[in-house]
């Protein structure tokens, strides 16, 4: 094991952790300095409409990482495909980010943030750029997110616990604040957009009614809270203790998350925190992903939680 150990990964942390600072700065002087707010007037790969900051966060990470010669390929989610590490093919790593999440929130100053995944390069030689990129979860070698909130949180694991950094300002370092982070089992929040309610299965119309107490009494009674940010709703439940769903519809049968860049990276926190993340029916780290910019139903939070989802899900809506 210590002859395979370089550092490189370490490195790579130390990487992104950069490219949060520098994020960090541009968020912290959002509406002070001009080309920072607002839409950027582009469209992404899945057609949404890109803001400023997505923009800067994508070059960003991308200028931090392309260059080191520890990655090979990355992939956004702001870009179409893969992107090669073309001065350096052989880098060990894989590099997978959604750049700035929960960019509605930017304009209106709640909290957005960076997640990251990260996988050793495949085996095979003859692996293509994509090849390298359609890996299943259980490959990730770290994983985490930067949320850029009341303070800016750096959060990670490399399969050794869930590690939780603030950045002090003072020093422009990250300090470890948050040791070996664990999740409560049962927890007092559910987070989901009820205004999908109406186009959900009858299962996930159920677990939501138990959730808020509306049927089977106050057992599963939980609160309710949804900012529309992902990374903002798993860390508050990470810390606080809950579950969060974004489930498929009848709009959008695989619901909005990207396995690759979203469900992915947090599924392993979640597990290395003690807890679980599920389509409703399969552990996530466990889908093959077939797509690039694939999206997935997720639920994620504490074991109990995701296990009372997906009993539910089962048993209303069958084994799918
Ligand atoms: P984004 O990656 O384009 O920012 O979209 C993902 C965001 C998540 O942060 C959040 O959980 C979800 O979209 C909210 O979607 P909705 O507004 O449909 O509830
Ligand atoms: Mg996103």
């Amino acid at each position: 094991m210590f002859e395979e150990a370089t550092g490189d990964l370490t490195n790579v942390l130390y990487d992104i952790a950069l490219a949060g600072k520098i994020i960090s700065g541009y968020v912290r002087r959002a509406g002070i300095v001009d080309d920072v707010l607002g839409s950027a007037e582009k469209t992404n790969v899945q057609g949404e409409t890109q803001q400023k900051l997505d923009v800067i966060a994508n070059e960003t990470i991308k200028q931090a990482v392309a260059h080191t010669g520890r990655i090979c390929v990355m992939a956004s989610e702001e870009e179409d495909d893969p992107i090669p590490c073309v001065s350096n093919p052989d880098g060990r790593y894989v590099l997978m980010f959604d750049p700035l999440d929960g960019s509605s929130n930017i304009d209106v100053n709640a909290s957005i943030g960076t997640i990251f995944s990260i996988h050793k390069r495949s085996e095979d030689p003859t692996a293509t750029a994509l090849d390298h990129t359609l890996q299943p979860g259980t490959n990730q070698v770290a994983a985490g997110y930067i949320i850029y909130g009341s303070s800016t949180v750096m959060v990670y694991t490399a399969g050794q616990g869930v590690h939780g950094f603030t950045l002090d300002p003072t020093i422009g370092e990250f300090r470890l604040l948050n040791p070996d982070v664990k999740v409560k089992p049962s927890g007092k929040y559910y987070s989901v957009n009820e205004s999908n309610f109406s186009r959900w299965s009858d299962g996930y119309r159920e677990v939501v009614r138990h959730l808020k107490g509306a049927v089977g009494g106050p057992a599963n009674q939980k609160n309710a809270r949804y900012i529309g940010s992902l990374v903002a709703d798993f860390h508050r439940n990470l810390l606080s203790g809950g579950v969060f769903m974004y489930p498929g519809d009848t709009k959008n049968p695989n619901g909005k998350l990207r396995l690759q860049y979203e469900a992915n990276p947090l599924a392993f926190v979640i597990e290395q925190a003690g807890g679980r993340a599920s389509n409703g029916r399969t552990r996530i780290m466990d889908i093959d992903p077939t797509e690039l910019h694939q999206r997935v139903p997720l639920v994620i939070g504490g074991v109990n939680d995701v296990q009372f989802v997906e009993d539910m899900i089962v048993a209303t809506d069958g084994d799918g």
